[in-house]
């Protein structure tokens, strides 16, 4: 859908004409019918972001969420349909500059700027998400950024996990790296580093899937865990499936665990 560079996009209401402009953020929306309030909304958290992790639109549609039986780990059964409203999503993990613009505490390594931040809490990724006027994406907007309606295996595609081509994972440099350092790996609407680098917190409980069809699902109503998707830098390929699912309790706080932000039609 950015292939082309321009996207015309009719969305609930909303009538967008977006030009794709890596880094430029003041080109990334031109005009909306929504009298401004949409542009303003992504205006506004693109500023407060540091003008660095730009919003890409994942157009609404319908995938096929989780594996199929004999495939992946029981706690991604059943595969189901799942239908969701478009969303944007952000195109980098959150840097350590942006978080330090949320929280001008922030402490981090000098050249460390555009590494994403690591040992937030679930609580902590929310707080930023709020921040910026977005939410965490739901597990069910993470996974279809990273498949698309045709069910990629992987963010890239079905290509087999090449680590420090597709991502940062498997152990390399036993670190994380800055944001977009894998253009390989990014997804087809480039998105990038969903697989490896830091493993992305979700505003979902943990629970397991439901068997019937779904539209925009947002999880157990409670529990005692969230989700995180990705795999990290430290963690093998297996992680970086985009159907794997990890579900650690929200108060920790892990050196390879971060998170992006969405905005949608339903976030909050
Ligand atoms: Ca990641």
């Amino acid at each position: 859908m950015w292939g082309a560079g321009v996207l015309v996009a009719v969305l609930a209401g909303w009538l967008l004409v977006a030009v794709e402009g890596p880094g430029a953020a003041d080109d990334s929306l031109v005009a909306d019918t929504t009298g401004g309030r949409l542009a303003e909304r992504i205006a506004l958290a693109e500023a407060k972001g540091g003008h660095l992790n730009e919003f890409i639109l994942i157009d609404g549609g319908r995938f096929l969420m989780g594996s199929a039986d004999g495939v992946g780990e029981s706690a991604e059964h059943p595969e189901r349909w799942v239908e969701l409203s478009p969303f944007y999503i952000q195109r980098y993990e959150v840097t350590n500059e942006e978080y330090r613009l949320f929280d001008p505490g922030h402490e981090f390594p000098a050249g460390k700027e555009r590494h994403p931040v690591v040992s937030v809490n679930w609580s902590e990724a929310k707080d930023y998400a709020t921040w910026l006027d977005g939410a965490l994406p739901t597990e069910a907007q993470w996974e279809f950024a990273a498949r698309g309606e045709e069910g990629r295996k992987y963010p890239w595609g079905s290509g087999h996990p090449r680590t420090g081509i597709h991502g940062n994972f498997g152990g390399i440099g036993g670190d994380t790296q800055p944001a977009g350092q894998y253009p390989e790996g990014a997804t087809p609407s480039g998105v990038h580093d969903m697989a490896g680098n830091v493993w992305e917190w979700c505003s979902d409980w943990y629970g397991p899937y439901p068997a019937g069809d779904e539209k925009d699902p947002a999880g157990p109503d409670a529990g005692p865990r969230r989700v995180l998707r990705g795999g990290a830098f430290g963690f093998d390929e297996w992680y970086v499936r985009a159907a794997s699912r990890s579900a650690p309790y929200p108060d920790y706080r892990v050196y390879s665990f971060g998170f992006r932000v969405a905005l949608s039609p339903f976030s909050p």
